[in-house]
């Protein structure tokens, strides 16, 4: 057979058999078949498609001697080149679904999560500083011998104003100072009422503090919520004075804040008499920290108890106060605010 190839080597002749084009188109389709096998990636199978199957590529340039071919030979020639191309075509479709799925599954393989790898860096969550202030200064009277007493956040006007000898025209009552609900409700404004409904329970001699969530009609700047958390204590006993509150406070405050010098000046509170505010010496600065004072007779008769024979005294602190001066805080909202950023440095 001539070795005359009328594709790559143009002939000179002006015929050509039926042979020599399908011996031409034979090794077209070999060659083609070990290209399409080695092409590494989608783009340079595509440019060998091109190449071989587009308009002017190989195939065609080949079959651009089937004029010189006898006409009787044509209809052959084409069967033959249309079966070559199909068959063509179809290897490049498998080649290029293999080179999809070889990306495919090297993407996979990348982004595979070992499940049983240990994890790194899960953030842990940790108690509101409100929360851990409260948790310390409760612990502090508990290790005086104090008991937890806890109570509703809904009450009545009994409870949270009338047994704590608060009068009816007291400024504490307006709308404009508490959350009146429907009806008699109200929101609590203080945990004192925590301490009439544990009194009504038990019998003295009593120690209780009462910590909790306290509302009030403020409007919300740098040093006021209408949500606010206090501790409160009472200690009701015979023969208790003024210098049980006073040893019992600095006792508390020294365990608080350290050694810090403590003032008491009078003051005045309708469930207290006498009454107190104490300041601590904070940074060349007095800042008042509390309110306490004995508990005032009528509170104590409120609730059966003869004044004569039992007395008592109280405090009350807010948290929200001692944990902004432990921890140099400037603005009561960033308590409130939840931003990971500040409550991480707790
Ligand atoms: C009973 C009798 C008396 C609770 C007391 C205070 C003084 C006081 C304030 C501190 C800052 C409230 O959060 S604050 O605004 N509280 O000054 N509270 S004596 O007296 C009671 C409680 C219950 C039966």
């Amino acid at each position: 057979m001539p070795k005359v190839f009328v594709g790559y080597v143009q002939t000179v002749s002006s015929t050509v058999s039926f042979d020599q084009l399908k011996v031409e188109l034979e090794l077209l389709e070999e060659e083609a078949q070990k290209e399409i096998s080695a092409a590494a990636d989608s783009d340079s199978l595509e440019k060998l498609r091109v190449g071989l199957l587009g308009k002017k590529g190989r195939l065609s340039r080949v079959l651009g001697n089937m004029g010189k071919l006898p006409a009787s030979d044509r209809p052959l020639v084409g069967q033959f080149a249309n079966l070559l191309k199909t068959q063509l075509q179809e290897s490049f479709s498998e080649r290029l679904q293999f080179l999809k799925a070889e990306v495919l599954t090297a993407l996979v393989a990348s982004e595979t999560i070992d499940v049983t790898s240990p994890p790194i860096g899960t953030p842990l969550g940790k108690r509101h500083p409100l929360i851990k202030t409260t948790e310390e200064i409760v612990d502090l009277f508990c290790g005086l011998g104090y008991v937890v007493a806890e109570g509703p956040e809904i009450e009545n006007d009994h409870y949270n104003f009338t047994a704590l000898n608060i009068p009816e025209n007291h400024p504490a009552r307006d709308m404009q100072d508490t959350f009146y609900l429907d009806g008699n409700f109200l929101l609590r404004t203080h945990t004192s009422p925590v301490q009439i409904r544990y009194l009504e329970q038990h019998s003295p001699p009593v120690r209780i503090v009462a910590p909790g969530r306290v509302y009030r009609r403020d409007s919300v700047d740098s040093t006021h919520s209408p949500v606010f958390h206090q501790v409160e204590v009472l200690a009701i006993d015979q023969d208790l004075d003024f210098s049980h509150l006073r040893g019992t406070i600095m006792a508390f405050l020294k365990a608080f804040f350290g050694d810090l010098p403590v003032r008491f000046r009078a003051s005045y509170f309708p469930f207290t008499e006498p009454s107190a505010e104490v300041d601590v010496q904070w940074r060349g600065r007095w800042l008042e920290v509390m309110g306490c004072g004995m508990v005032d007779p009528a509170v104590l008769e409120g609730l059966g108890l003869d004044p004569d024979r039992w007395g008592g005294f109280a405090a009350g602190l807010g948290v929200e106060r001692f944990c902004m001066v432990r921890h140099e805080i400037d603005d009561i909202r960033r308590l409130y605010t939840s931003d990971l950023r500040f409550l991480e440095q707790f």
